[in-house]
């Protein structure tokens, strides 16, 4: 292939590049279809995205009551969020703003106050063939899901053997194992494994026969847990032991990555449901010494605190077993996504995965990545050309290479080193 002699050419290549990329989206929250009400989509579950349930809870009157709120049918909350947030005040948050890009290109009017029209649009769709529609938008290959054993109705779907489309990877969740060893032994007892609330060596033993079985079950792609910030590592805390004795060894044996999404404060406002969790800076000690003893194991981390960004790139040049990826949750907002894609591509080359979509709600993959590649396009239309400037002359196929790199290709070549 030959090499662009203009800078020009190369930033158009670039902005292609990114435009047509076939994306691998490595976190998301979608269910298969046939998990029936696991699945959520459509416009009042938008409009009902958590995100944009605590929005509506900075404007709504005092009157309006969390319990109120969550008494309503999910239609009424739907009205209240329309209500305030897009028609009293301007919607400009990224979450805001992301239902206005989802209706457009679905062909509805993006600038329409009535909700009307978008309701009866979605109530005459049917879920398989919406799924396709959404992922060919999107333009992604697969999404992977987050799959909680130690949830009954998730547990139940998998057990029963339901029908998985294969754009939807798994990934094994294990935030309760970690967290909170009693629930999760009660959880596995019931499950017939003999797994006590003390813990010890034969429970874990039982507990990582627990998880060989999910593994079995979902072929996941990686194990995940949520993390707090004050996350430590080594510890006398059961979580370190169960890590040790339960996690690290299983995932090893399968050759599976532990994916650490670090900073999450729980339930700083249970009120507000999934939306009640806060933010703080992680001690990324936790993650060097888990990186520095288990050479042996792979790692992928995404940390919520924007602190902690350059830590974690640092860490990720140190530790080949460290894959680095996503804008997570709060820092998902283009000014930071833009911000955390210069430092990475700077420290990282293209050894990271810049974006997941954490979607909730399957319609929310359409905007989530139509603003997420906007600003990775411009990252990379900036980093190309002050490339070009130092004198090298890339071919479209090294572009392509590169940008499918950051958007899934990267990580795949993780998961398989
Ligand atoms: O972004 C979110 O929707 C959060 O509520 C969490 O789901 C987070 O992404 C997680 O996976 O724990
Ligand atoms: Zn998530």
């Amino acid at each position: 292939m030959t090499r662009l002699t203009d800078p020009a050419t190369v930033e158009m290549a670039v902005r292609q590049a990114v435009a047509r990329t076939t994306i691998s989206d490595i976190h998301t929250h979608l269910f298969p279809p046939s998990h029936g009400k696991l699945l959520l989509w459509g416009v009042d579950e938008l409009l009902t995205y958590h995100y944009l349930v605590a929005e509506l809870f900075t404007f709504a009157p005092r009157e309006l009551t969390y319990e109120k709120f969550w008494s309503l049918p999910k239609t009424a909350q739907a009205d209240l969020v329309w209500d305030h947030v897009f028609l009293r005040h301007g919607g400009l948050s990224e979450a805001a703003r992301g239902i206005i890009t989802t209706l457009s290109a679905l062909g509805l009017d993006g600038g329409s106050r009535d909700l009307g029209p978008a309701r009866r649009w979605f109530a005459a769709q049917k879920v398989e063939q919406y799924l396709a529609k959404v992922f060919q938008i999107a333009n992604l290959d697969y999404a992977v899901m987050t799959n909680n054993p130690f949830i009954a109705a998730e547990a139940e779907c998998w057990k029963a053997g339901l029908a998985r489309p294969d754009c939807l990877k798994a990934a094994l969740r294990i935030d309760t194992l970690i967290l909170d060893w009693p629930t999760a032994a009660k959880a596995m007892r019931a499950g017939g494994y003999k797994t006590t609330a003390a813990g010890g060596s034969p429970a874990f033993a039982q507990a990582r026969k627990f998880l060989a079985e999910w593994v079995a079950i979902l072929n996941p792609v990686y194990l995940a847990a949520s993390l707090p910030p004050d996350f430590a590592y080594p510890s006398r805390a059961m979580s370190c032991r169960v890590m040790d004795q339960v996690v690290l060894p299983t995932a090893k044996e399968f050759g599976l990555p532990l994916a650490m999404m670090m900073g999450v404060r729980k339930k700083v406002n249970p009120a507000l449901l999934d939306g009640g969790d806060g933010v703080g800076e992680s001690d990324m000690s936790a993650l060097q010494n888990l990186l520095a003893r288990h050479g042996d194991a792979k790692f992928i981390a995404t940390l919520l605190s924007r602190v902690n960004q350059q830590e974690l790139c640092v860490l990720a040049r140190k530790f080949g077993h460290l894959h680095v990826e996503g804008c997570w949750w709060f820092c998902n907002n283009p000014s930071i996504i833009d911000e955390m894609t210069r430092m990475r591509l700077e420290l990282l080359g293209v050894a990271f995965t810049a974006q997941h979509s954490d979607a909730r709600v399957l319609d929310q993959l359409i905007y989530k990545w139509s603003h997420g590649r906007a600003v990775i396009a411009d990252v990379l239309a900036d980093k190309y050309r002050d490339l070009f400037a130092a004198g090298w002359r890339p071919t479209e196929d090294e572009i392509r290479r590169d940008v499918r790199a950051i958007l899934g290709g990267s990580f795949e070549e993780f998961c398989k080193k």
